[in-house]
């Protein structure tokens, strides 16, 4: 990251005392009723083709097929000779939900148009962001590893949120091994072997695996007093044209170590089943379907988990998670960055921050290296 001088841009967030200057990850303090999460709604969606192109429709999404009980794919295959890996050092921030956004206001827009802001239109809801921004908000009373940066922008009374790449979290993508790196596509050559291009298709194992390519959902909920729009990456939907509409058709894909003792086991439940939950519980997916591997990448056995049925799978666990916690934490969140981020400015950045152990806390940036609404959103939006 450029260094800069931090005190050229930065304010310390020592504003009005009604203001509360931190948030507690601390579990035991959101441990209330679960809050109100509306079903998921599908606004629309949108793909990224071999070279991360921005395209309105659904060109890219792929439909499952059933694999065989013990279907032997062999993970590693491809990695030397076929795999085009996205360049990961590129950030994209939210740019292509803003594209989105551009190409489907019409669909957005408030009729009445009471915009918050006479200079620009109202999009109808409080937060727009990735989903998997939303999943780490959801699993951050849980979490003892990575912490996060989240930048906040507010504009026509909309919060924007993005994330930033943590120093760690850097210098882990630049150091990781060589094992990492092939386990890393292990995942993408699953959703090979799982997904066909057509309806009625058959998968193309001798093909490239390219992960560039995204099919994105544009989903809108509320999650208690908060209006939220955000995409996700779905990996495939059911190829059975009668199947339920979106998001309830799509399929979540995952790999995982094979288990072979009760101790993998209920790590698979207190560490993956949270994040898978999270991950599919947000915009409405009902199925993840996991691929189990052993150590050379040989896929044993798949299983099916019920996003729903999840939470009632994990609770013989001593000390687990707990869904409420997850969704009260989120919402204390978007509450808290609500009250932080009033200045209604493209050019301002509420950067909160929060590390595993500590409370959430924020720093303001005007004009920094942080802004991330490019100039070709802010001035459309302005007409
Ligand atoms: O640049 C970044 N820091 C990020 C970019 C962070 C998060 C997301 N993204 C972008 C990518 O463009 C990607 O296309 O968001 C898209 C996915 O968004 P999401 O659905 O909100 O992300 P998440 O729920 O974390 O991940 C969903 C899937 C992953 O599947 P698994 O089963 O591994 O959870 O999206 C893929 C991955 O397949 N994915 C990415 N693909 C490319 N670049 C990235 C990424 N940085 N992160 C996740
Ligand atoms: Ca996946």
């Amino acid at each position: 990251r450029p260094n800069h001088d931090i005190s050229s841009d930065v304010s310390t967030n020592s504003g009005p005392s009604s203001l509360p200057q931190s948030l507690s990850a601390r579990r035991q303090l959101y441990e209330r009723d679960f809050p109100v999460y509306k079903q998921p709604v599908e606004v629309g969606c949108f793909s990224l083709d071999s070279e991360r192109r921005f395209f309105n429709d659904a060109r890219q999404l792929r439909y499952y097929v059933e694999p065989e009980r013990t279907p032997n794919f062999n993970l590693r295959d491809g990695y030397r000779d076929r795999y085009v890996k996205r360049d990961d050092s590129v950030k994209e921030g939210i740019d292509h939900i803003l594209r989105w956004i551009l190409a489907n206001r019409s669909k957005l827009e408030q009729p009445g148009g009471a915009a918050a802001s006479s200079l620009t239109c109202d999009l109808g809801v409080d937060f727009i962001t990735w989903r998997g921004h939303l999943t780490k908000l959801l699993t951050t009373p849980y979490e003892t590893q990575e912490g996060w940066l989240l930048a906040v922008t507010r504009l026509g009374g909309t919060l924007y949120m993005s994330e930033v790449e943590t120093e760690a979290a850097r210098r882990n993508r630049e150091t990781r091994t060589e094992r990492h790196e092939e386990m890393m596509y292990w995942g993408y050559k699953f959703e090979q072997y799982t997904c066909a291009a057509e309806p009625h298709g058959h998968p193309d194992a001798e093909g490239v695996v390219n992960t560039n390519e995204a099919f994105c959902t544009v989903v809108r909920t509320r999650l208690a007093g908060h209006r939220l729009l955000f995409s996700g990456e779905v990996d495939c939907r059911e190829a059975d044209p009668r199947a339920q509409p979106a998001p309830a058709c799509y399929v979540e894909l995952k790999t995982s170590a094979e288990i072979c003792t009760p101790k993998q086991r209920c790590n698979l439940h207190r560490y993956k089943l949270l994040k898978w939950w999270a991950q599919s519980f947000l915009p409405g997916v009902p199925r993840v379907i996991a691929g189990f591997r052993d150590n050379d990448g040989i896929v044993v056995s798949v299983e099916t988990f019920h996003t729903s049925k999840i939470p009632q799978l994990i609770k013989n666990e001593y000390n687990c998670w707990k869904p409420t916690v997850c969704m009260n934490f989120c919402s204390d969140f978007l509450s808290f960055a609500r009250s932080v981020a009033r200045e209604d400015n493209p050019r301002v950045v509420y950067l909160f921050s929060w590390e595993p152990h500590r409370d959430v806390t924020y720093s303001v940036h005007r004009d920094s290296q942080y802004s991330f609404l490019p100039e070709w959103y802010v001035r459309e939006m302005a007409h």
